[in-house]
């Protein structure tokens, strides 16, 4: 027995000389880098929605927009760190409806009302494009569409107009791409001047689909010339899915902090395209690189950049509320980690050019659990230290569940029907 409990005591002095427990400053390091972290979850994420080929349905699924608030509204609840919530103006708000009683409806359900999307991809008339259409006409529609948005950006004290176009073409001679800039620039210094005080629109980038020969605004460079010309309200918004396959996601991030034009993010994963998968799901390294150049860049200004974090995220497959926290505790674990990066002992390396042990500050700082630390930290907010499982304890899904099968069959709504 005696010579076990040594065995024990043995393998466990060489563990903790090789892995040290986290120290008291790396404890605190994750509590600062966790209370400068709030992340904005999209109305869309708690609806059915579905790939091209078709929907999988879920009886929990929100049918209307206080569904979707009091579902964001557990995400809050569960988290305490998700007070936001991005919505689409023409899934979210009826034509004609005021704007102040959608936000006094995310109030009630413990949220407040958080980026404007405006939508100028889904009418008829933008077949050709939105702000780069050949026709005047269209192209006037879509700005009017935006005034409109910014009008509820105003009532509901929004601070971000988030634009993301499907603008493109998907034949070689089918319209100027030289035209279309200029539409853009057209388009996009009109909306940033009708913006004020604190507010900022967000330009979001994306290689290619819905369009398949050209995008408009097909990556970070684009959106970065288009938001420089537009003025200074525009920044550019990344969308961790809106890439080429081998792109250098952190770097870019690293060259918008450094010339002061990134605005926020968009949270998702991919393993093809924009797949919308959750956060961290196939390559969780590659959001702690991200995370990494954010602290860097902190630790050098002496504080955080003022950027919006959001979720693009919407589930055909997993429950929406708990994959919505699996994302959010993705984040929260992956930021804490990279905030154990010493900045100044990396330095030291880099310029010692000790290529090796710079590295390894990476992998290290990587490969650390900070679950208890971070789970430690929700305890001190009041909250529960592992949310997923308190969900899943509160019971709502089943409520919800059966309240909205029930509320389906009176309003006669038939979760159905294919994509063609
Ligand atoms: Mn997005």
């Amino acid at each position: 027995m005696a010579c076990l409990t040594g065995w024990f005591l043995s393998i466990n002095l060489v563990c903790n000389l090789q892995f040290p427990l986290m120290t008291s400053t790396q404890k605190n390091k994750i509590v600062q880098a966790l209370s400068q972290l709030e992340i904005e979850v999209p109305s869309w994420g708690f609806a059915d929605t579905g790939t091209r080929f078709g929907k999988f349905f879920q009886p929990a699924s929100a049918i209307d927009t206080a569904d979707k608030f009091a579902d964001a509204g557990q995400v809050n609840a569960f988290t305490g760190c998700c007070p936001s919530v991005a919505v689409h103006v023409l899934w979210d708000f009826q034509p004609g409806e005021d704007p102040k009683a959608v936000a006094r409806l995310a109030r009630k359900n413990g949220v407040k009302i958080g980026s404007i999307n405006p939508n100028v991809f889904q009418d008829q008339h933008y077949k050709n494009g939105s702000f780069a259409n050949p026709d005047e006409k269209v192209r006037k529609a879509a700005l009017d569409h935006v005034f409109d948005c910014i009008a509820i950006q105003n009532a509901v004290n929004s601070r971000y107009l988030s634009l993301w176009f499907a603008d493109g073409t998907n034949y070689p001679g089918q319209d100027n791409i030289r035209h279309r800039k200029a539409y853009f620039e057209a388009g996009l210094k009109a909306t940033q001047k009708r913006l004020k005080g604190k507010q900022i629109v967000l330009v979001e980038y994306k290689p290619f689909e819905p369009a398949f020969y050209h995008t408009d605004i097909a990556d970070w460079g684009m959106a970065y010339l288009l938001a420089k010309k537009a003025g200074p309200r525009a920044k550019v918004l990344v969308d961790t899915g809106h890439h080429y396959q081998a792109q250098n996601i952190e770097q870019i991030v690293a060259l918008l902090l450094d010339e002061g034009m990134l605005g926020g993010f968009h949270f998702n994963d991919r393993r093809y395209a924009d797949d919308d998968l959750t956060l961290g799901s196939i390559d969780p390294y590659q959001i702690f690189r991200i995370f990494h150049e954010i602290h860097a860049f902190a630790a050098d200004a002496g504080k955080y950049p003022d950027i919006a974090y959001m979720v693009d995220q919407s589930h055909n497959v997993k429950p929406k509320i708990e994959a919505m926290i699996q994302t959010v505790m993705t984040a929260q674990e992956l930021w804490a980690k990279a905030a154990l990066v010493d900045h100044r002992k990396l330095q030291g390396l880099q310029v010692k050019g000790d290529i090796v042990s710079a590295e390894n500050m990476l992998k290290d700082a990587f490969a650390t659990d900070v679950r208890p630390a971070v789970a430690a930290w929700r305890k001190k907010q009041g909250l529960a230290p592992d949310p997923l499982v308190a969900f899943r304890k509160s019971g709502y899904e089943r409520k919800a569940a059966r309240e909205r099968t029930r509320r389906r069959k009176e309003l006669g709504i038939v979760q159905g029907g294919s994509y063609a």
